[in-house]
């Protein structure tokens, strides 16, 4: 088969021009010149995704016909952002589009605004899981993303009077033109009921599983597109709905409105993403919302293996299966797939139970994504049983032949090492422990950073890197250049385009050509300049969306990640106070005036993050409006970060801040996302930090702070914040200051949580222990940032350097260490 990629790229501007006409006037009927970005919008991306589904269907030819293996990426979450402008860019038909759509009177990069996020994650882990489709698509790997078809994504957030309000985020209200609904496809889910132990012809017993309920499922399918590759893979987002089957009876009695009930009951299963990265203990909906999920991807998995290659009760079957398939969990939220895959094999197709154990052992990996314990996920047995009383039967003889055979053998009858190991947690309330399944079942678990890999063995997970030594390993994030720099930053990317002799984009080891410029005047000059362009189209931006008018000409300081403790968006914070208070003290004080911008959400029911936020709210209030520091300083909090924000955001900054307690953030992907368009870091020794570090060496980002060790010895020893406030009258006098109503006028208090927290609170995350050595650190930047040559080399490197983090490299990592794949293309 010949390559497609030419073919898509050699489509002209007339063509264009007259697909988008098409959907116009016969899918969206209307007028050809009528003046509605809306309707353009959804025109261009309807002729755009007939080009896309066309290669979909060769993909899915070519796979089947080479009979490579394939993999199935099981995650709760993805945050796809905008789909048009990517698209246009991996398929290399943004320029031709664009001309096309000058002729008709629209700009592309203007309708590219028209679309809405597809928000269906929270942070980090959705993002990763976005780019790694992206990656595996572009490499030509056959991948199926398996995820949620929720019908509100992450909430809306905006601010009254400086706190967070959340309203619901409606991403299809008027239908998506991305999606491909597949009817053909849809799963019956049992659920609830009882186990009947039925004895068998040949004497033994077969546990016969009576569900109490069904529920739907119907598939949703995104298409992939790889950049200049073959490949278009598929995201399939399962949709819940009350299974019309068994609703018939119902009907049938009369029951019309009851009937109706149930259908709505159903579709709550999937209706909405749950916004804390917390664990949802107890929560019933999240645990069926996981289980419905599980069912509908392994059920699928299995079909398409079963269409490919005949049926898997055959027993030469079994072997291709896991030749064929492998199946990664994102973090612990999808692990009811693998007592799902043991139970369908076992109940209905006939595989015996250590062929089974065989076959799962095989396939799954786990990737575990934080080392928080309130984020570990536990379910109770109660629960469990009620739902799915034949998984927890079956979950109970995995723990039996695990304690039996595998602990038993390296720590012969310890009753202490089977407790701590036990898939199940004794107590008051006994609960399964969703990772140790995940590590016991899975032939490979890897952290997300070396640094976080590190502890998942010895901090996490020591006991079961000692049962099986190869079992944990690393495989650091990426993010994909695509999305992350050519196409949100056109203008550096049309320079590195002009002076690398490679696509960079495919390549990006190749953008340390760039090391040999960085001391080029010419070069910085044309560098800087770009990085100052981006910054007044943000500067518009942030007006347009605050009112709060910055210069270009100030150092731009970004932190925009979730908000957490962990994270310290609150050290920032204190350290805006610091340098707001030293400008009080001294106006002519010696500095380059600063931006600090924000982006940040705060789950619903965490209070301490909400008051984080409306505390930065209310000093940027302040601050902006204070004429005596004569716009030294400015904070920005922008509303409603999301991934189409971050790509504003990101080519324009200057700083990136990465300061999480060393040993809480796991990886950090915005870290890599800000180095890559040439923002400096100031950071901690944590996740991906230390590798982006060596990386760029320590003469190009801002170190500073405890170490994971520093940290752990401060734990040993009863960390003690309040000496810090005793000890350091800076510290002192900006935690006292929130106490009075200077930033909240009229209501003394309100900010005095953030106080106390670092006080009463304990500072569990040890922000005033940090303080002195961040404010040194950020001393140190401000000058080398008014060394503008110096500063402008730092920024270079920072983007020549980045190679290693592009999101093909993991998931090369991944193919070589975890799944074994071939190409196909
Ligand atoms: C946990 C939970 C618990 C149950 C309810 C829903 C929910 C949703 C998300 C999470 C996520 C916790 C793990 C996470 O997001 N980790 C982040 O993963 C990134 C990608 O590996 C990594 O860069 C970040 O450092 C890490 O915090």
């Amino acid at each position: 088969q010949s390559s497609t990629k030419n073919k898509t790229q050699s489509i002209t501007v007339a063509e264009i021009s007259q697909r988008i006409e098409h959907h116009l006037k016969f899918t969206l009927d209307e007028q050809i010149n009528v003046d509605q970005k809306p309707a353009y919008w959804r025109a261009t991306s309807l002729a755009l995704n007939d080009i896309i589904v066309e290669k979909l269907q060769n993909t899915k030819a070519r796979q089947q016909q080479s009979e490579v293996k394939s993999v199935n990426y099981l995650s709760l979450e993805y945050l796809m952002g905008r789909l048009l402008s990517n698209n246009l860019h991996n398929l290399g038909l943004y320029t031709n589009t664009e001309k096309a759509l000058k002729t008709m009177g629209f700009e592309l990069a203007d309708l590219c605004e028209q679309g809405a996020d597809l928000a269906l994650g929270n942070g980090g882990l959705g993002r990763l899981a976005a780019c790694f489709l992206d990656s595996l698509a572009t490499l030509d790997y056959s991948a199926m993303g398996y995820g949620v078809h929720y019908q509100h994504g992450l909430f809306k957030q905006s601010f009254a009077d400086g706190q967070q309000i959340e309203t619901p985020d409606m991403w299809r209200e008027f239908g998506s033109p991305w999606e491909i609904c597949r009817p053909e496809s849809s799963q019956t889910i049992p659920l609830y009921g009882h186990i009947e132990e039925v004895a068998q012809a040949n004497g033994t017993i077969k546990s016969v599983w009576h569900a109490g309920k069904t529920l739907k499922g119907v598939p949703w399918d995104v298409p992939i597109v790889g950049y200049n590759s073959d490949t278009v893979n598929a995201l399939r987002l399962w949709e819940c709905r009350a299974d019309n089957a068994f609703d018939w009876d119902t009907f049938n009695h009369g029951d019309y409105l009851q009937a109706h009930q149930q259908q709505v009951a159903a579709e709550t299963v999937s209706k909405v993403l749950y916004p804390n990265d917390e664990h949802e203990a107890g929560k019933e909906l999240r645990f069926v919302q996981q289980y419905f999920f599980c069912a509908c991807s392994v059920q699928d998995i299995i079909a398409r293996f079963e269409n490919q290659y005949g049926a898997l009760a055959e027993q030469s079957h079994w072997q291709t299966f896991c030749e064929k398939v492998a199946i990664q969990l994102n973090d612990t939220h999808p692990t009811i797939a693998i007592l799902e895959l043991m139970r369908t094999l076992i109940d209905n197709h006939n595989v015996d139970w250590d062929n089974a154990w065989a076959i799962c052992q095989k396939v799954f990996a786990y990737t575990n994504h934080t080392l928080l314990p309130e984020a570990l996920e536990k379910w109770s047995v109660a629960l469990f049983q009620r739902v799915l009383p034949r998984h927890l039967s079956i979950l109970y003889r995995i723990n039996e032949a695990f304690l039996n055979d595998d602990v038993n053998a390296l720590w012969p009858n310890n009753d202490d090492m089977r407790a701590r190991l036990s898939l199940i947690e004794e107590g008051h309330e006994p609960k399964v422990r969703m990772a140790h399944l995940c590590v016991v079942t899975a032939h490979r678990v890897n952290g997300v950073a070396q640094i976080h890999s590190d502890l998942v063995k010895q901090d996490l997970f020591p006991e079961f890197d000692q049962l099986w030594p190869t079992k944990l390993t690393n495989v650091t994030n990426g993010i994909t250049p695509r999305r992350w720099l050519k196409a949100c930053n056109p203008l550096l990317a049309n320079l590195l385009d002009s002076t690398i002799n490679a696509d960079w984009a495919k390549d990006l080891n190749r953008l340390s050509e760039l090391k040999h410029l960085a001391d080029n005047a010419d070069f910085q000059q044309q560098f800087m300049a770009i990085k100052q362009q981006n910054k007044i189209a943000l500067t518009k931006e942030i007006k347009k969306l605050t009112g709060i008018t910055v210069s270009p000409d100030a150092i731009f300081d970004v932190q925009i990640k979730r908000l957490h403790e962990y994270k310290r968006q609150h050290l920032n914070l204190l350290h805006i106070i610091s340098l707001y208070r030293q400008l009080l003290a001294n106006p002519e004080l010696d500095m380059q005036p600063r931006v600090f911008i924000f982006g940040a959400k705060a789950a619903p029911g965490y209070k301490l993050a909400k008051e984080i936020i409306y505390a930065t709210n209310k000093v940027a209030e302040k601050i902006n409006n204070d004429i005596r520091i004569q716009d030294k300083l400015k904070v920005v909090f922008l509303p409603n970060y999301r991934v189409s924000l971050a790509e504003k955001i990101i080519p324009a900054a200057d700083v990136s801040e990465q300061i999480s307690t060393a040993g809480k953030e796991a990886s950090g992907t915005g870290n890599m996302k800000l180095a890559l368009n040439g923002a400096v870091t100031i950071g901690t020794l944590d996740g991906a930090n230390i590798e982006i570090a060596e990386e760029v060496g320590d003469d190009n980002i801002f170190i500073f702070g405890l170490t994971v060790d520093e940290v752990k010895a401060l734990d040993a020893q009863d960390y003690n914040s309040y000496q810090y406030y005793q000890n350091n009258a800076e510290i002192r006098a900006c935690l006292d200051w929130l106490d009075t109503d200077y930033f909240t006028p009229g209501n003394p208090g309100e900010l005095s949580s953030i106080k106390e927290s670092f006080l009463a609170g304990g500072d569990p995350y040890k922000v005033l222990a940090d303080f002195q050595s961040y404010a040194d650190a950020q001393l140190a930047l401000d000058k080398a940032y008014r060394n503008p040559s110096q500063w402008a080399k730092m920024a270079i490197l920072n983007t020549a350097l980045m190679g290693k983090f592009n999101s093909d490299r993991s998931i090369e990592d991944y193919v070589q260490n975890i799944w074994h794949l071939t190409v196909s293309k």
